[in-house]
């Protein structure tokens, strides 16, 4: 599949999803000044949810039935904590509210309220069975799968998701939990384009979100800009921050009603999603978020450790391969000899199928190759654009000249090893074939009018993936990299002894 890299997704791209202008109206707004609780914005709905008549520039004391507001403001303030989330009775109705300080003023946000059964304290047993559950599993893909679980008995959502982005971004459902009701997507792939750049770049800062309903009216805030500084005001960490249009069709496309996304962080990067839905809209109060925004922080960790330890074991088997092909290499006339007589442990450097040297010699090839011309071809290329080392699972994708051998070499890890010739280590992989299954056609969104427009089917859909070879793994190209300094380390001593005989 070629997504089209340009107009489309940077139109996709460029919406300013952090300042929407509204909110979503199952809740409402209040946005303070620090000192004296000035009134500064608010949603338009704000009277109708909590009967609170806020008047723009007034203080909030001015009104009793914000008294209670006032004071846990005040508590909050005065602890320093980050966050304010607590169940509040305003008047004659309770609401949860959760508050945090930005450089517009304190964002104040009124949610219906938990039942009992979503008090943190009844969710508490939950995370605990969770963690023992963990503790047992074998790999990722069985952490995930009792994290989807976990997540649908604590939301209610008819279906939970958990995918995981490549390099490319696309997504790749690797668990799933789900009553029937909405169909299964287990093992299926979403594109990246489903969502744009700046969205996982908000969802790395802000780790959850909620769309109780596809189908709403924003509730606008007003005045639009902040007193403060004349700026749309900055909704990125607000929970009822409304959603880009776009993706509320994308949610209809798909017949949901309702989401709720939790982000899987692994090293600070996005790593993937755990995703809920239903099919008629759903409110997942406060509480059960922040059990869900724990339990999605303990799964990031639990991912990192295992994926950590996966490296170490892989990487240390390659050692050994390497440390046995360089005990060879040592006794050898040159160190092409020694490559040439332990073809199988040179591939095995990398678990490639085919390797190479180029220096002034020529080639040196053993295994699946491209032809010594092809070879040094490439070698041109490579040193034309400047590139010290390449990992490619797709060489025709960089390069379509090199289609008409992809079934023998289509990936390639090539590595200089001198900075005065064009002198390289090259390992091939060959074709490997394979069908993906995408959640409907992954094509670029369409502008119809001067709007976008998200993928109508989410029907299954084949793609036979030619011209690319397995993936090369951190570990393998750590292994490359390790093996040239030895290689530079070995031409560096011969060159010593030589100087030492000759004087
Ligand atoms: C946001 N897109 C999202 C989100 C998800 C997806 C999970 C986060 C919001 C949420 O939690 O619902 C995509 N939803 C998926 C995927 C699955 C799923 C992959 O359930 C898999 C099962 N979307 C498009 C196109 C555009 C687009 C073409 O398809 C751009 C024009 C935009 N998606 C888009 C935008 C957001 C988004 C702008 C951000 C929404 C926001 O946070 O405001």
């Amino acid at each position: 599949v070629t997504l089209d890299p340009t107009l489309d997704l940077d139109a996709c791209a460029a919406e300013p999803i952090r300042i929407p202008g509204g909110i979503q109206p199952h809740g409402a707004l209040l946005v303070l000044s620090p000192e004296g609780f000035e009134v500064l914005q608010a949603s338009e709905n704000l009277a109708a949810v909590t009967g609170l008549a806020a008047e723009s520039g007034r203080p909030l004391a001015d009104l009793p039935e914000a008294a209670s507001l006032v004071a846990e403001l005040e508590r909050w303030l005065a602890a320093g904590d980050s966050l304010l989330l607590r169940a509040l009775r305003i008047g004659e109705a309770t609401f949860q509210i959760s508050a945090h300080r930005t450089a517009q003023g304190l964002l104040v946000e009124f949610e219906p309220p938990a039942s009992e059964a979503e008090t943190l304290d009844a969710l508490y047993p939950r995370l605990g069975r969770f963690l023992d559950g963990i503790a047992q599993a074998e790999g990722v893909g069985e952490v995930a799968q009792i994290a989807v679980r976990e997540i649908r008995a604590l939301t209610g959502f008819n279906r939970v998701l958990l995918y995981s982005f490549d390099s490319e971004g696309t997504g790749t459902v690797l668990a799933e939990d789900g009553d029937g009701v909405l169909p299964s997507y287990l093992n299926l792939r979403f594109p990246g384009s489903d969502i744009p750049a700046q969205a996982r770049e908000l969802y790395k800062l802000n780790r959850i979100r909620l769309i109780p309903t596809a189908d709403y009216a924003p509730a606008a805030i007003v005045p639009p800009l902040s007193p403060v500084d004349g700026q749309p005001l900055d909704l990125s960490l607000a929970a009822l921050r409304s959603v880009s249009p776009v993706h509320l069709q994308y949610m209809r496309n798909m017949g949901t009603g309702a989401s709720m996304s939790v982000s899987i962080l692994v090293k600070g990067e996005l790593w993937g999603l755990i995703s809920g839905h239903s099919r008629e809209p759903r409110h997942v109060n406060a509480q059960v978020r922040t059990a869900c925004d724990i339990l999605g922080q303990i799964l990031s960790l639990q991912i990192e450790a295992r994926e950590q330890a996966q490296r170490t074991a892989e990487r240390l088997a390659l050692k050994d391969v390497e440390t046995a092909l360089i005990a060879r290499v040592s006794a050898a006339q040159s160190y092409q000899d020694g490559l040439a007589g332990n073809a199988t442990l040179w591939k095995d450097v990398v678990r490639a199928a085919g390797a190479a040297v180029v220096t002034e010699q020529g080639v040196l090839a053993v295994g699946l190759t491209p032809s010594d011309a092809e070879i040094l071809a490439i070698v041109e290329r490579l040193r034309a654009e400047d590139r010290e080392t390449a990992a490619f699972d797709s060489m025709a994708a960089v390069w379509p000249e090199t289609a008409s051998y992809a079934e023998r070499a289509s990936g390639l890890l090539a590595i200089s090893i001198s900075q005065l010739h064009s002198n390289y280590l090259l390992w091939f992989r060959p074709e490997l074939v394979r069908t993906v299954e995408w959640a409907g056609e992954p094509q670029k969104p369409r502008e119809v009018g001067d709007r976008l427009h998200p993928r109508q089917s989410f029907r299954l859909w084949k793609e036979q993936v030619r011209q690319r070879s397995a993936p090369w793994t951190l570990s393998e190209i750590e292994s490359a990299r390790s093996f040239r300094a030895s290689i530079q380390n070995f031409v560096l001593r011969r060159a010593e002894e030589r100087a030492e005989l000759t004087s």
